[in-house]
């Protein structure tokens, strides 16, 4: 039986549930304790590290009584929870974020100043980073579950518990080396393993028919391995409310720590090998971004995390006695990408296996259930799997995936009858070449709702990726725009600016972006516009101080910050940006320099390891930076700066020091994009092409705001069609032909004209990406930067009306739509009640 009411453990009464009655004195005693209870030490002893650890324990313990709160408001009053189904969340590190959430930044500043700490910044930097993503995909799961906590939705972000995350980048002689990223090793405060609501999964083996009690032929799978999957979890508090929601993150374990058998007759290795092969479904995340990767360790992963998920959302159903039957009442499924899509047959197999369902229950459940997001249209990242390697694994999602097939092509075939076509253009299995399972597919058919990321992303789904889909479902397809979390974004990544807004608009803009509306009316205003530009000069001293301190590079924080942050990868053409520096060196060289603003051109991103070419391009930045750094004659005009390991800390420092915003994809490539989103709401002007979100922040900022380049994404279409030769635009470009010229001497690689010939050659061969058309164009268009940036005023008015309209990139109103258009879902007010104290 469960307690009425939620009895409070400390710390107390909270009469004011926001502030919760925590004082710097409260945080100051619960740092004590857990550095005498938890960590064995005496606050005179007591490390940096332990202070950080105490100082997390102290604010998870107030964290505790929101998330329980939250559980149990949801059981007291069942309604439907938003399931996130991802195989990557790119949270951050946490305590900064929970301190600003609960409303305790103070307090925790002057608790940890009576340890002698200065600054509360020297504690948070000792927070490891868990690197469980790659990108944006999984930095955007992250900001999609802190919008929801803060909007006060139910919701449980389902994924696995990496032991290593994504790799760690150094730079050895210019090229990128993968570091493993071993993130737990001194222990991490922010996680609960919950072993009692572990869950078995099996994998291989085969099916079996079988005539159950009532005389009726069923099917079961004989699975012959077996991992346990154990819940780790991750409070998630929303902003200033008592909602505190769940990142459930799964590890796998053995059945057996040992195969005893094996063990007794004397087969000490044989008996560890399968404890080792089931426990390394967790170990490591596949650090591949939009590219293919088709290992078995991954489709295991994606079964493993999603079988887990789905029976720990059916159990806690009937721990609530709520009928299985009601189940799309009570969970909606999203799917990130395809990753987790086997969702779609997993939960066919529960329902009709385990609870006996008819198939036509089972599948209407299922697809009132599920939803599906698509991040990208290249055709290397949709997934796909081996028919063989499929059935090995998976060998009864593969009968139950033939019967979804099955029904559905009978469906289209009444649509278009004699249309063989269609059926193979449909069907989940592709029939050309080698047989798979092809997972968009299975997606889609399952889903109620499919939805791209950007307006134009949306658009090409339904146009270029799966036409006949879109013809056959029209009301199935739907964009929800991406969008970032102003709180870590703004309110972390940039305090100054943070309140500067707080004294202008309201300290409310945090949760309701379109109060920055307010800000226009000071776009002529030049004392504040001088202040605004004050909190920019501010970020971008401190990342010059980290520049010098990481790299050695001395840059002055009153040139222009020019900024390309992302993974590196040719679509997203840092070799654009490159070949531009190499033409403004050249510029300088040649002394017509006239109109050139002092620049720092900065890097960062990490690339896949197996990519080629993408660790190629680091390598160029590199020999480039080394070059123009070198040179007496660029005299402060010219620094260009590649920065390792780029990921969500180093992202907190570069959004609110960045000037210049590059999002420069070859059009139609970029299905959404969101660091665009970050830079815009602290400030910068965006030089872009028109591609994913860029084109709608354009429309909102407005086109003056903003400089535009490069070919259209139906410009682009007509370049592919009519025998794209990028030869012509090299000998129509001086300044073009004159930077790839430099580049083949080996001028920037030490006289070595070998070093770069792959890159060079994939430019002027094919130019699968455009750059060679979209070069003359992107040149002109930083010149029109340097213009703008000599008339500071103009700058900062730019810049601020960037900031005022930015308001539709907050994912709360991401979230808003999802839950209003897709899953139908209510906020929950959740109380704290306490008579304790
Ligand atoms: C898309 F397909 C993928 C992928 O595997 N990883 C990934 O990070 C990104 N993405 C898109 O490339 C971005 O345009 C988009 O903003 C982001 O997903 C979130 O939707």
């Amino acid at each position: 039986s469960q307690p009425k009411d939620l009895r409070l453990p400390t710390p107390g009464c909270y009469a004011d549930p926001i502030k919760a009655g925590i004082d710097a004195d409260a945080v100051f005693d619960g740092m004590t304790e857990h550095l005498f209870f938890s960590l064995g030490k005496l606050a005179t002893t007591a490390s940096l590290r332990d202070l950080y650890m105490a100082l997390s324990y102290a604010v998870r313990d107030r964290l505790m009584t929101r998330y329980l709160a939250s559980q149990e408001a949801i059981r007291a009053k069942p309604q439907k929870t938003v399931a996130y189904l991802s195989a990557e969340f790119l949270i951050g590190p946490q305590l900064n974020n929970n301190l600003l959430n609960l409303g305790i930044t103070k307090e925790a500043e002057e608790a940890v100043g009576r340890f002698g700490i200065e600054s509360l910044s020297h504690i948070l930097e000792v927070e490891e980073e868990p690197g469980l993503g790659n990108g944006g995909l999984g930095r955007l799961a992250a900001c999609y579950m802190e919008s929801l906590a803060s909007l006060q939705v139910p919701a449980i972000g389902y994924g696995i518990r990496y032991e290593f995350g994504i790799f760690n980048q150094l730079i050895r002689d210019g090229w990128q080396v993968e570091v493993t990223d071993k993130w737990l090793k001194g222990g991490w405060p922010w996680e609960l393993p919950q072993p009692d609501e572990s869950c078995f999964v099996g994998f291989g083996g085969r099916t079996e028919s079988y005539v159950d009690e009532k005389g009726k032929y069923r099917s079961r799978w004989i699975p012959s391995e077996h991992a346990i999957g154990v819940p780790h979890d991750i409070p998630i508090l929303g902003y200033r409310v008592n909602n505190c929601d769940r990142l459930r993150l799964w590890r796998a374990d053995a059945t057996e720590s040992f195969d005893f058998y094996a063990f007794n007759i004397g087969d000490y290795y044989g008996a560890v090998e399968e404890k080792v092969a089931s426990e390394t479904i967790s170990k490591v995340l596949y650090p591949n971004d939009g590219t293919d990767e088709g290992r078995r360790l991954r489709l295991k992963q994606q079964h493993f995390f999603v079988s887990c998920s789905l029976q720990d959302m059916l159990r806690s159903l009937e721990k609530r006695g709520i009928e299985v039957e009601d189940f799309s009442e009570h969970w909606t499924v999203q799917l990130n990408d395809t990753h987790p899509a086997i969702a779609v047959a997993e939960l066919m197999r529960l329902l009709i296996d385990h609870y006996h369902f008819e198939w036509e229950k089972a599948w209407h459940i299922t697809t009132s259930s599920v939803a599906y997001t698509n991040h990208t249209l290249l055709p290397e990242a949709l997934e796909k799997w081996d028919l063989d390697l499929f059935s090995s694994l998976l060998p009864r999602h593969l009968d139950l995936i033939y019967e979804i097939n099955k029904r559905f092509l009978q469906q289209v075939r009444l649509r278009y009858p004699g249309n063989d076509l269609i059926l193979r253009k449909l069907s989940i299995i592709d029939e050309d070449g080698c047989k798979a399972v092809r997972m968009a597919h299975l997606a889609t058919i399952g889903a109620h709702h499919v939805n791209g990321v950007a307006a134009l992303h949306s658009d090409l789904i339904k146009r270029q990726l799966m036409p006949e889909f879109a013809e056959l479902w029209p009301e199935k397809f739907t964009n929800i725009t991406n969008g970032v979390t102003p709180r870590r974004w703004v309110g972390l990544a940039n305090p100054e600016l943070s309140s500067l807004l707080d004294k202008e608009v309201g300290k409310d803009w945090i949760t309701n972006m379109e109060l920055l509306k307010k800000l226009e009316q000071k776009e002529n205003d030049s004392g504040f516009l001088e202040l605004f530009s004050k909190t920019k000069l501010s970020g971008k001293r401190k990342l010059a101080g980290y520049i010098h301190r990481q790299t050695g590079v001395l840059v002055d924080p009153s040139s222009l910050f020019d900024v390309q942050v992302k993974r590196i990868h040719q679509y997203k053409r840092q070799h654009l940006n490159a070949l531009q520096v190499i033409a403004q060196y050249l510029r300088i060289k040649n002394g017509v320099d006239q109109d050139i603003a002092p620049r720092t051109v900065i890097f960062g991103g990490k690339a896949a390891p197996g990519y080629f070419m993408a660790k190629l391009m680091i390598r160029f930045i590199n020999g480039i930076a080394d070059v123009v750094n070198a040179d007496p004659d660029m005299d402060g005009r010219l620094r260009v700066v590649f920065l390792p390991d780029y990921n969500v800390k180093l992202g907190e420092q570069v959004y609110s020091a960045t000037d210049l915003s590059e999002q420069i994809s070859t059009a139609g490539k970029e299905a959404s994009g969101t660091g665009n989103m970050k830079f815009a709401m602290n400030g910068a002007l965006t030089i872009g092409t028109l591609d994913g979100a860029n084109i709608e922040i354009r429309d909102r900022v407005g086109s003056e705001n903003f400089f535009l380049f490069g070919k259209t994404e139906s410009e682009i279409v007509e370049l592919r069609e009519n025998q794209y030769d990028p030869k012509t635009y090299i000998s129509n470009c001086k300044e073009l032909s004159e930077a790839l010229r430099l580049v083949e001497v080996g001028h920037f690689s030490n006289g070595d004209s070998e070093l770069f010939l792959p890159l060079i050659n994939s430019l002027t061969g094919s130019d699968p990406f455009f750059v060679m058309a979209d070069f003359a164009d992107y040149l002109r268009a930083q010149d029109e930067v340097n213009k703008v940036w000599k008339n500071p005023q103009k700058w900062n008015r730019m810049a601020l009306l960037n900031t005022a309209r930015s308001g539709f990139f907050s994912s709360d109103r991401s979230i808003k739509e999802y839950c209003k258009s897709i899953w139908k879902v209510k906020p929950l007010d959740v109380e704290i009640s306490c008579d304790i104290n």
